[in-house]
């Protein structure tokens, strides 16, 4: 049997990781695999409520550390009554962001050292990551219309109203990533049509996590 898997989508305003999410579920279930497709900060009772104050900006007089905390407060939840329940069920596990999102999101708002960013992931990650991430590149101004023409008339969250820079530093950001790890990212051209970035994503998770798991198989296969 196939392992259930993590795949997270990660990217700035607009990358269209919630299009991709969609996508690969279905591409999923066309190979008879069930999948759950989620979101940070939220995907559990109690991170929606979290989500809901940082989101307003409730946390923002705080500081980025502070959300920092409050987002993987939200994690935390997410990961044990989500995440690892959909797994140990067998299903695969699509989440719409996850931990690199306060990476390069709180690291690009700036004044917080990396390395207590990572202290801060250790501890309550505890090993825990995803198998597979695809970082939807695309640049700002694409990500920033797409974002804008969605949201029409309805106001701007905490982070879309940050300036031009703090997207750039973003985009950024999440291609450092990236570079660090290369066994578990995979950048895509998101400013491609919906379709062809589809086509992108589903060759990856194709290539990472299926190939894996067909070795895997056939590794614990009897002769
Ligand atoms: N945040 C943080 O700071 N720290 C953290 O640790 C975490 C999050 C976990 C959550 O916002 C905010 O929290 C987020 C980061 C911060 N900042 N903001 N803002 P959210 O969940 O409300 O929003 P989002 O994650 O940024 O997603 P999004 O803006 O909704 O975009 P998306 O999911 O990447 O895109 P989409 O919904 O699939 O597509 C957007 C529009 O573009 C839509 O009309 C699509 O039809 C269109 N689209 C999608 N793909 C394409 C292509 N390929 N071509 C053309 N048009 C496209």
């Amino acid at each position: 049997m196939t392992p259930a898997r993590l795949i997270t989508l990660e990217g700035g305003e607009g990358a269209g990781k919630s299009t991709v999410a969609r996508g690969l579920q279905a591409r999923l279930a066309e190979r008879a695999i069930r999948s759950l497709v989620t979101r940070e900060p939220g995907g559990s009772t109690k991170a929606e409520a979290i989500r809901e104050a940082l989101l307003v900006g409730q946390v923002k007089p705080y500081g980025p550390f502070a959300e920092a905390i409050m987002f993987y407060a939200a994690r935390i939840d997410h990961i044990e009554k989500t995440i690892r329940p959909a797994l140990a069920r067998g299903e695969w596990v699509i989440s719409d962001r996850f931990a690199d999102s306060t990476r390069a999101y709180q690291g690009a708002l700036g004044q917080i050292d990396p390395a207590l960013l990572a202290s801060l992931e250790r501890v309550a990650l505890a090993g825990f990551r995803p198998d597979i991430t695809l970082i939807l590149d695309v640049p700002v101004e694409i990500g920033l219309a797409r974002a804008a023409a969605r949201r029409g008339s309805g106001a701007t969250d905490r982070f879309e109203s940050e300036g031009r820079g703090f997207h750039a530093r973003l985009r950024k950001a999440y291609l450092d990533i990236a570079e660090r790890e290369p066994d578990r990212c995979i950048v895509l051209d998101a400013s491609l049509p919906p379709d062809d970035v589809l086509e992108m994503a589903w060759a990856a998770v194709e290539m990472r996590a299926l190939a894996e798991a067909s070795h895997a198989d056939a590794d614990t296969a009897l002769p």
